[in-house]
């Protein structure tokens, strides 16, 4: 399975985010890429290629022009304010009226950044961009060059940033970009699974009212964890859109007993729906000693939730997105795409 990855990753690496009670070290390090790169190419997959450039046509399929104006821009005007570190907001915009737009760099960093979890610093918004292009590639190799999975390693992560919106160390939507490109590139139905550890509210709202990507998550219960405000299994997508979104909010201190039935259920409704195109959005902050979450599951289950993947026999990409404890993170990663690479029918 090609790996895309490019090492532009390193222009974002924020040193704080807001914490509890005080700023803590931002826990999406580069480090953390440089990790998954080493153990999937030590694990035997490859090769490794570099992303092409698609331009921000993409990126505007999925994300509004003023929010992403403001990504490129925000860290000039912070800095030319005199601020000292990356852009946070002290503020929120949440009763925010889309038709009024602040002017000052607080305002703007208040009105589209929704929490403290998504600085933006010096090279945030190329890395941000690479990100992109780095899923658009992969995509592009199973559209157009013939392969029939890709992992799109992404850094930074995307499944928080909504249409206008960045927060939890996401800001472009690498995976919801790649979906709608794969749409308008003529395939008619993609599904999105989401394992990450965290609710991705960001994919969940881009494609809330649309039958043509089916999203399913499985993640914290949002009553305590973050983002806090979705991930409910009620939420079920409205107009078009009813009945294709699936959440599976689950219990702090969940194993891969309870954890596997849940992908066994969404898995069978990915069959039932009959995707073009699979894009995994591959978080690992469910293993059991990630720093920021409380799931248990232990490596070898990440090798059975490949093979389980792959039993479903469809095109698949794989996007990058979080896990933290960076020790274990490469290791996770590669036996998830080992276990799905061993099992790959074609
Ligand atoms: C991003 B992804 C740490 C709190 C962290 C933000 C979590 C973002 C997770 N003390 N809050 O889904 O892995
Ligand atoms: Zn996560």
């Amino acid at each position: 399975m090609k790996i895309i990855y490019d090492d532009g990753h390193r222009r974002h690496a924020p040193p704080v985010e807001l914490g509890p009670g005080s700023f803590i070290a931002h826990f999406e390090t580069p480090d953390r890429a440089d990790l998954v790169l080493k153990m999937t190419t030590e694990a035997g997959l490859g090769p490794v290629m570099k992303p092409e450039d698609f331009g921000i046509d993409p990126v505007l399929r999925v994300h509004d022009k003023g929010y992403f104006r403001f990504l490129e821009d925000a860290y000039r005007l912070w800095k030319d304010e005199g601020y000292e570190g990356p852009a946070i907001p002290f503020g929120s915009a949440f009763k925010r009226n889309p038709e009024r737009h602040p002017t000052s760099i607080n305002g703007l960093v208040c009105h589209y950044i929704i929490d403290g979890a998504a600085p933006i610093d010096d090279g945030t918004y190329e890395a941000a961009l690479q990100a992109a292009n780095v899923a658009m590639t992969g995509l592009d190799l199973i559209l157009n060059k013939g392969e029939s999975s890709a992992f799109s390693l992404c850094r930074p992560p995307g499944h928080h940033a909504g249409p206008d919106y960045c927060g939890g160390y996401c800001y472009l939507n690498n995976a919801a970009i790649a979906a709608q490109a794969a749409l308008d590139h003529g395939l008619g139905k993609i599904a999105v699974l989401d394992i990450d550890y965290h609710h991705g509210n960001g994919t969940q709202e881009i494609f809330w009212e649309r039958d043509d990507v089916f999203f399913l998550s499985i993640h914290g219960e949002p009553g305590v964890e973050y983002p806090y405000f979705t991930g409910y299994a009620d939420e079920t997508g409205e107009g078009k859109g009813e009945g294709f979104n699936v959440n599976y909010p689950l219990p702090h201190g969940t194993g891969f007993d309870v954890w596997g039935e849940k992908l066994d259920d969404a898995l069978g409704k990915i069959a039932g729906y009959g995707p073009d195109l699979l894009i995994v959005s591959l978080g690992v902050d469910t293993f059991k000693e990630d720093p920021i979450s409380e799931f248990k599951l232990d490596s070898p289950d990440y090798r059975i939730i490949g093979q389980r993947i792959a039993a479903l026999n469809k095109k698949t990409l794989f996007i990058m997105e979080g896990g933290y404890a960076v020790d274990a993170i490469g290791t996770n990663v590669a036996n998830l795409l080992s276990g799905f690479s061993e099992s790959a029918q074609n």
